[in-house]
């Protein structure tokens, strides 16, 4: 057996392995963009120094939440990135997204190899993910994100997650599916930490509406309006007292300046799969932390594997709201990975199976899950 390189020399890439993984969803997802019934994504798999990085991309099979794409991801993430980093040797994954950078956008393809790069980065220096960028805590608050439903149905969904101790409930609306479900909400719950996303389905013209909202004592709004709006979302925050939250315009460190800048948002969604990577993502609650603005943890429905990522950039100090990785059984059957990834009283303990992100890929079931394989070697 040959020991492993000295990671201050770097690991070898010396294979890849990017997988299309479709699993299905227990309950339809409803937001105001479209219905999920099922999530497909990119799966990638780093192989190097005889060790594994694992991570999965956010986007969806058509560009429905922003202009990434799966089939899109997986031409850019095979035919470019992939032969971009493979048989080569990268010291730390700030010089692996050093390469990936030049590109335009694509920022949910990059994120998917620079996230690969820190799990193998961080297993290759036998310390958790959380460790290898900062984070201070072994576990971290979540909240659950429900779909658009029936009133009557999302009383019940709010009820079982007060019961289960979730620390924040956060409702999709949508226009005309909006005052009346969250009055409703309120008066049965007047006391729960409540949040509202609109996944961008209001303009300008809606202010009333979002002044209607204002009444309910939320914890913030997220993204009213357009995917790719900083300025007219200052306008909305001057007009309520609710904090507004950006999530899907939030693309870059920069975006998070300007946004907070102008006063467009008072908090920010990270998800690390949206915004390229842990660096960006790391740079935007660095940011977020100078402006007083607090960040929270996003999710896009994702296996236990981003689930795992999620919790780890979760323990970074700055993520003081409750985030969106809730249990993955409230989503799937059954999961990709070895280790459940369940919350407990609104907690979400780290994971620690292992060095890196500390869970471990189900083989045999991610067999069957999976629609397509490639392989790209040195
Ligand atoms: O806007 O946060 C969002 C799911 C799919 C697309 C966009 C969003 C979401 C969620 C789900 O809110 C959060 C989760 O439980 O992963
Ligand atoms: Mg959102």
């Amino acid at each position: 057996m040959t020991p492993p390189s000295d990671p201050r020399s770097g690991i070898l890439i010396d294979a890849a392995e990017l997988r299309i993984v479709s699993l299905p969803l227990l309950t339809p997802f409803v937001i105001s963009t479209g219905t999920m019934t099922g999530k497909t994504f990119p799966l990638l798999v780093l192989k190097g120094d005889g060790l594994e990085g694992i991570a999965e991309g956010v986007m969806d099979p058509a560009p429905d939440y922003l202009e990434e794409t799966v089939p899109g991801a997986i031409a850019f993430l095979r035919d470019v990135l992939l032969p971009q980093i493979v048989g080569k040797r990268f010291a730390s994954p700030y010089e692996l997204a050093a390469i990936l950078d030049p590109w335009r956008g694509n920022r949910m393809a990059k994120a998917v190899v620079e996230m690969a790069f820190w799990d193998l980065w961080a297993k290759s220096l036998n310390i958790p993910l959380k460790s290898a960028f900062g984070g201070v805590r072994d576990a971290v608050d979540v909240g659950v994100s429900l779909g658009i439903a029936p009133i009557e149905k999302t009383l019940e969904r709010v009820a079982e997650a007060v019961e289960q101790g979730y620390k924040r409930t956060k409702l999709k609306i949508a226009q005309g599916h909006d005052v009346a479900l969250v009055r409703a909400v309120r008066e049965t719950f007047p006391d729960i930490k409540l949040t509202v996303d609109a996944n961008t389905d209001y303009g300008l013209v809606d202010l009333p509406t979002l002044r209607d909202l204002d009444a309910f004592g939320l914890d913030y709004i997220e993204q009213p309006l357009a995917f790719d709006d900083i300025h007219d979302h200052a306008q909305v925050q001057a007009a309520l007292k609710t904090a507004v939250c950006l999530d899907e315009s939030i693309r870059t460190p920069v975006d998070a300046r300007k946004a907070l800048e102008a006063r467009a948002t008072r908090v920010i969604n990270i998800k690390v799969g949206r915004v390229g990577g842990f660096a960006a993502a790391r740079s935007i609650h660095d940011i977020s932390a100078a402006f007083g603005a607090p960040v929270w943890c996003g999710g896009m429905l994702e296996s236990g594997i981003g689930r795992a990522h999620n919790i780890h950039l979760a323990t970074l100090a700055n993520f003081t709201k409750p985030g969106d990785t809730s249990s993955s059984s409230r989503y799937f059957q059954r999961d990709i990975v070895n280790e459940p990834l369940e919350a407990t009283n609104g907690e979400m303990r780290v994971p620690t199976h292992g060095p890196g992100i500390g869970v471990t890929l189900d083989r045999d079931y991610l067999e069957t899950v999976t629609l397509q394989t490639e392989e790209v070697r040195a």
